[in-house]
């Protein structure tokens, strides 16, 4: 690992989500946040890192806890002949003072070791006397500085402007909860500024990510495109002892089909919160009595996803002219006339077709075969397709610093908003790649690539 030497640390008074900015600037959801005061006891450094390379580190530290008393003994304890940095470094090596301002300690000897200071504070509460003094320590130690007002909430900002100005050159807002990809560069490329010994470093670094940021943008869409040619290639296999209970044999298919695309879309998910380095995030797809339920991948959520009927109904003609669509059941087993045991192999297209609507006509094609007429009812490539992308665009966004767990949309309307042509060349790769043998792979490559193109595009005015 090489190291940086580009060392931010992050200072405040208690609670005011320093830990949380450290979380979010360096994608690590490790780092402990809460509601609780006091969270963070420790100075702890955190890198970023890319390929395992360290483009830069943040310090977490704790809040201060005795900053007017630490000043005081600033002022009369240490020798007034000497520079400020000095007299700090003297004061805090000392193991007596260290145990009277543990909390002072963490936070000052990183940042005269030669870190910059990030001070996080709140507007919603009024800048104090603790406030004067945690901002006249940071500034004695002489380092380079940039104040962060985090959190939205609007409280007693012209107070603290007022007063964050005499300390600080650069003030910025910086809500930890919601900052995105632009954001973090936003801030890292006000961070180049404020230390001329770094500006040649965080340049490249800030060149890196945005390089780094398009492959991961480009694996994602790799793996939504990847997802819906893996659903519609399933295939379900079973053996049946007999045609007679079909009722239930169908719903038995139906559970295995559904179970398999629920998988799918969990190792999809899964893939997505590893791009985005989200480890802790856990409220992803849930198996639930929803996601089992009949109409789950069916027109109910279709009309869900904002597409106007007329737009459906051509579709749909596009699927249903260029098929005539029917399924085979090849049997086994085959004595006196009657078929013992079916064994039954089940096409992704034709449960995209409307596994509910299956007809079993009973007609014996050849001597080995039945045939099922399908009739095209459910759309759930293209419902699975536009919660792989809501979900894509949730996680790429989701600041790690946030801890509320929301839920992921189901939908985000992408298809609805797709042109008509848009959705028949849609279409027609789901057909292909519902239809095509498993082993086909250039085939599929071929339909993988064309989706993924369709789906940048598609995402064109989404990405930011
Ligand atoms: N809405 C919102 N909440 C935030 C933001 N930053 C922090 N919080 C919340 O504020 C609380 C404190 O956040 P922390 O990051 O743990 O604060 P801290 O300054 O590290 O706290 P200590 O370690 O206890 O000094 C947590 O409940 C956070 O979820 C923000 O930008 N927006
Ligand atoms: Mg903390």
């Amino acid at each position: 690992m090489t190291d940086t030497s580009i060392v931010f640390i992050v200072s405040g008074a208690l609670n005011r989500g320093k830990s949380s900015i450290v979380s979010t600037l360096t994608e690590n959801d490790d780092i402990a946040v809460s509601a609780i005061p006091g969270t963070t006891r420790k100075a702890n450094r955190y890198d970023y890192q890319i390929g395992g390379r360290s483009l830069y580190s943040l310090v977490d530290t704790p809040g201060f806890e005795r900053p007017v008393k630490a000043l005081y003994t600033l002022e009369t304890e240490t020798n007034p002949s000497l520079s400020y940095p000095q007299r700090l470094n003297e004061l805090f090596s000392s193991p007596e003072i260290q145990k009277r301002f543990p909390e002072e300690t963490e936070i000052l000897l990183p940042i005269l070791k030669g870190g910059a200071i990030i001070y996080v504070v709140d507007t919603s509460l009024p800048p104090s006397a603790a406030s004067h003094a945690e901002m006249e320590l940071l500034r004695r130690t002489g380092q380079a500085r940039i104040a962060l007002i985090n959190k939205q909430s609007a409280g007693h900002d012209d107070l603290w402007l007022s007063l964050l100005n005499q300390y600080f050159n650069i003030i910025r807002h910086f809500d930890a909860a919601k900052a995105g990809f632009n954001e973090r560069i936003k801030l890292l490329s006000v961070l180049r500024d404020i230390d001329p010994r770094w500006y040649e470093e965080l340049d490249p670094v800030i060149e890196t990510l945005k390089t780094e940021w398009i492959d991961r943008n480009n694996e994602a869409l790799q793996n939504i495109s990847k997802l819906i040619s893996d659903i519609l290639q399933v295939r379900i296999d079973k053996s049946f002892e007999t045609l007679s209970n079909m009722e239930e044999n169908r719903k038995i298919l139906r559970k295995s089909f559904l179970d398999k695309l629920l998988e799918l879309e969990k190792v999809y998910q899964q893939n997505i919160r590893r791009i985005f380095k989200h480890k802790r995030y856990k409220s992803g797809l849930e198996v639930n009595q929803e996601t089992q339920s009949a109409d789950f991948y069916d027109l109910k959520q279709w009309e869900g996803l904002g597409i106007p009927k007329e737009k459906f109904a051509l579709t749909m003609a596009v699927i249903g002219g260029a098929t005539g669509f029917a399924a085979d059941l090849a049997m086994g087993g085959w004595s006196g006339g009657l078929p013992s045991i079916l064994s039954a192999t089940f096409f992704g297209g034709a449960a995209w077709f409307g596994y509910d609507s299956i007809e079993v006509s009973k007609k014996r094609v050849g001597k080995h075969r039945l045939l099922f007429l399908i009739k095209p009812k459910s759309a759930y490539p293209f419902i699975i397709l536009d919660r792989a992308i809501a979900y894509y665009l949730f996680i790429k966004t989701y600041a790690h610093g946030r801890r509320d767990d929301a839920a992921p949309p189901k939908s985000i309307n992408i298809i609805g908003k797709a042109e008509q042509q848009q959705l028949k060349n849609l279409t027609n790769i789901f057909k292909i790649l519902s239809k095509t043998d498993t082993t086909a792979y250039l085939t599929i490559e071929k339909e993988r690539q064309k989706l993924q193109e369709i789906i940048a595009v598609l995402l064109e005015d989404e990405q930011q």
